[in-house]
């Protein structure tokens, strides 16, 4: 009999799989929730570079002493706009729940605010993020470096991280727009599945080592990846590093990947959130404003476009409906996880 390629989950099933192999390898139980919730959703929304294979991507960081399993996040407000939460070089999933109420709050006071997680170690998707705070119904703009993997446009050594940008906007009476999407030509992660699954990649998403375009996975993680749209993603992918680091007292992804020193962990550092209630520029004009917005939504679906998300949000009815397909060969290695903790 063949072993079959993929096992059908329910959300349950991967939530408590999550938990019991983040708890296993040490982490403590308020991050093992948070960080769990983030991998559920992933698998659920479809999004896998981002879903159960980062137990594998977590559970070394916390061997290799770069993730501090019982980390307690400390909460700072250092301007009336401002809070800044120090992650004490934990995982970034409890930082941000702790201070997101604290943010809301203060966008809804001022207009604006903005919360850095500093000190974090970050592995995660940021959709998860702007999605909750777009449901409370603010404007929502998050970035966080990575490690120096990703050559600047007309180079082919790493400067950059893969820098995602996520942005959300409330829709009254509808689930959130979300983008979220890495500067560099697609996520690390998929890159990691590719090498996984024995899959070439396409030529324009790195070089290998010498600098030569390569369709050899392996080849782009031990070379550099590209930007996404040349120098448009540079230029944006610089702005991450700068926002996201040194602005808000943090590491550039250069800093990350030297501080990692070959342990190959997730990237240490900062994360900004921007916040903005649209009441505080819209004031009376907020349902006519808003019904442009939605003007421009159905202009784009109207010629058959899709809206970043609706591929999540299918996936996501999908998945409740019928569970998840996780692949066997993660499952194997999520078990030997288990077994060596
Ligand atoms: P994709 O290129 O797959 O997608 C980027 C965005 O574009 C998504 O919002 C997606 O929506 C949307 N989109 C894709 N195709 C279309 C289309 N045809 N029409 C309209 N919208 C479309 O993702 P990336 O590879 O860039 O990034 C994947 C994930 O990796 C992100 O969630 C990111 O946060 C994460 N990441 C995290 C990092 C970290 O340091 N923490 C670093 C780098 C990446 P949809 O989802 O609905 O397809
Ligand atoms: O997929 O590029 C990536 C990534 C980096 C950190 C988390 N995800």
């Amino acid at each position: 009999m063949t072993t079959p390629a993929t096992v059908r989950m329910s959300l349950d099933e991967v939530r408590a799989l999550a938990l019991r192999v983040l708890l296993a390898v040490g982490l403590a139980p308020d991050h093992a929730a948070a960080v769990a919730q983030t991998m559920v959703a992933g698998e659920r929304d479809g999004c896998t570079s981002h879903g159960l294979y980062r137990l594998l991507v977590a559970a070394r960081s916390v061997a290799m002493g770069i993730a501090v399993p019982d980390a307690v996040p400390l909460v700072e407000e250092p301007a009336t706009a401002l809070v800044r939460v120090d992650g004490r070089g934990g995982f970034a999933q409890l930082p941000f729940e702790t201070g997101r109420t604290l943010l809301v709050h203060k966008a809804k006071r001022c207009g604006i605010a903005a919360m850095a997680l500093t000190n974090v170690v970050h592995f995660a998707a940021l959709w998860p993020e702007v999605e909750a705070l777009a449901e409370e119904g603010l404007a929502v703009l998050a970035m966080t470096p990575s490690h120096a993997w990703v050559a600047p446009e007309g180079g082919t050594k790493p400067v950059f991280g893969t820098n995602p940008i996520a942005f959300g906007w409330p829709r009254p009476g509808k689930a959130p727009f979300v983008f979220d999407l890495a500067t560099s030509a697609i996520a690390r992660g998929d890159i990691e599945l590719h090498r996984r699954a024995g899959k070439p990649v396409p030529d324009h998403w790195g070089y290998d080592a010498d600098g030569n375009v390569t369709t050899d996975a392996a080849a782009v993680l031990e070379g550099a990846m590209r930007t996404f749209g040349g120098h448009k993603g540079s230029a944006l992918s610089a702005m991450v590093e700068l926002l996201g680091g040194p602005l808000i007292g943090d590491m550039t992804s250069l800093e990350s990947l030297a501080l990692d020193n070959g342990r190959k962990g997730s990237p240490i550092g900062g994360e900004l959130i921007i916040a903005i209630d649209p009441q505080g520029f819209m004031g009376e004009l907020m349902a006519d404003r808003f019904a442009a917005a939605e003007a421009m939504f159905a202009a784009i679906e109207g010629q058959g476009a899709r809206l970043p998300s609706s591929r999540r949000h299918a996936a996501r009815a999908r998945s409740l409906a019928e569970g998840v397909d996780i692949p066997q060969a993660l499952l194997d290695d999520i078990q030997a996880l288990l077994e060596q903790a």
